[in-house]
């Protein structure tokens, strides 16, 4: 049966069940004023840190556009990715459910993305919106690039810089003896530039920028759904230039180069505000930023006020939590703070509860905007899990954990005895106080064990889905869903 059979099949399936949202569509819908489709930009950075943004506390990197995308959105400072890291991650949120759900419990890179299921691109082209893809991908088999996963358009990747030994001999006197460049630039290729069209070497992420603009430009007259996933600030960030760390208050030390890379973060979402605003889509487009994990502590990354990340960390709340915020003028309020448990998850039910069309019954995820108009109270979900345990994965990521409340239960290992921390009263998780509050394990344990009931048990990715044609085709401007590959 072709991909395109089966999905028919699985919509009607659908829709013949009358399956509604999670979490009244309807009465979100109502309170708006304009009955159009609403547009959705998600921006999802790579490694951003809880700490390192503006809206989040963070005081030594100036970011304008994210304070007003705050400003005109609610933040989320209770917001998780369920399945780190970068892989996992992308394709829970492009899922909307948890990454066992469909065989993926750590990096596992190569697993496909289920077909008998559509992915977010797959609803929301399906409910009429055009779909477009910049920067990582990262998620499903070889073959499954972003064409073949519902994406109309992924933006194709350049060329990218090479560095004459000169070059490089400046670069090493500006960021010192770093063993990122040992690491990542033994062949003289750049990571952080490419080169453009007009020949011209340029910052990844900025080139990404502009594709934004052009994708919203040309897309102006239709809804769309833009999932924006650029580089930064993924390691390195060892040659974020001068124009970038200049605008930061870090003079010395990793962080310098990784608040450059914030900072190309923050003119990327201020470009994105001017381009809605120049063709009067700011009020019809839900923009949606968040982070696919916690802060890269090597590259002086912050968790502030939690600790762990990316490397070492992994086993703390800073590996997971991450900074969100939701904007949709009009309908989400302006500066606000929404300080229930959510996570990215919910990416996908929100944006479908945007378009009218039911939500598939696979998600786990709950539609935001109802708790973030402060219709409905109390922590989006109850209880959020994390179940890192595949045995190919390196021994550092894996990670048993339950969100309740303010509560944070967590082992290394399965076998292990539990940990309990609250989270309220000691942030950093110094004292685990699972002796004191035994109940508590007991019930959190309990809530785990029944979700882990739910899931399907562990398997090896099979060698034959790890080769195929890369995901993304290299060139300049956008590459194009064929009809045999996403339909319509
Ligand atoms: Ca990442």
């Amino acid at each position: 049966m072709s991909m395109d059979r089966k999905r028919f099949l699985t919509l009607s399936a659908t829709f013949a069940a009358g399956a509604v949202c999670k979490a009244s569509v309807g009465t979100a819908l109502s309170k708006m004023s304009v009955p159009e489709k609403r547009n959705v930009v998600i921006l999802f950075i790579d490694d951003l840190g809880y700490g390192d943004i503006g809206p989040f506390g963070c005081k030594d990197i100036p970011t304008p556009h994210l304070d007003r995308l705050a400003n005109e959105g609610t933040k989320c400072t209770t917001s998780y990715i369920t399945n780190p890291p970068c892989s996992p991650s992308r394709s829970s949120l492009m899922m909307g459910c948890y990454g066992q759900r469909f065989g993926k419990y750590g990096m596992a890179r190569g697993l496909p993305i289920p077909e008998d299921r559509q992915t977010l691109a797959r609803f929301m082209k399906d409910a009429g919106y055009v779909t477009g893809h910049i920067g990582k991908w990262d998620l499903g088999s070889k073959a499954q690039g972003p064409l073949n996963a519902g994406f109309d358009e992924t933006r194709k990747d350049a060329p990218r810089r090479i560095y004459t030994d000169a070059e490089l001999a400046e670069l090493k006197k500006r960021v010192g003896d770093s063993p990122m460049l040992k690491k990542y630039l033994k062949k003289k290729q750049s990571t952080d530039f490419i080169i453009n069209q007009e020949n011209k070497v340029q910052w990844e992420t900025d080139y990404d920028g502009s594709m934004m603009v052009d994708f919203v430009t040309r897309h102006k007259d239709q809804p769309f759904l833009l999932y924006f996933a650029p580089h930064a600030v993924h390691s390195p960030s060892i040659e974020a230039p001068p124009e970038l760390t200049d605008r930061t208050r870090v003079s010395s030390g990793p962080r310098k180069f990784l608040a450059g890379a914030v900072v190309s973060v923050d003119d990327q979402v201020g470009r994105l505000l001017q381009v809605l605003e120049k063709h009067g889509l700011r009020e019809k487009t839900l923009i949606i930023f968040s982070s696919d994990n916690g802060a890269n502590e090597d590259d002086g990354g912050s968790s502030t006020p939690y600790s762990g990340g990316k490397g070492e960390g992994t086993q703390k709340e800073g590996w997971v939590r991450v900074p969100a915020i939701y904007s949709l003028p009009g309908v989400i309020p302006g500066g606000k703070t929404y300080a229930g448990i959510t996570c990215s998850l919910d990416f996908y039910a929100t944006a479908a509860a945007l378009t009218g069309v039911p939500a598939p019954k696979h998600l786990d995820g709950v539609d935001m905007i109802p708790y973030l108009q402060g219709q409905r109270t109390g922590d989006a979900h109850e209880f959020l899990f994390w179940l890192n345990n595949d045995p190919t994965d390196e021994k550092r990521r894996h990670l048993v954990a339950v969100r309740w409340k303010d509560w944070r239960l967590y082992r290394y290992k399965e076998t292990d005895t539990w940990q309990l921390f609250d989270l309220a009263k000691d942030p950093q998780e110094m004292h685990d106080v699972a002796a004191e509050h035994r109940d508590i394990v007991k019930l959190m344990e309990t809530e785990f064990m029944k979700w882990k009931a739910t899931l399907p048990p562990w398997k090896p990715i099979p060698e034959s889905v790890r080769t195929g044609e890369p995901v993304i085709p290299e060139g300049y401007g956008w590459a194009t869903a064929s009809r045999s590959t996403a339909g319509k």
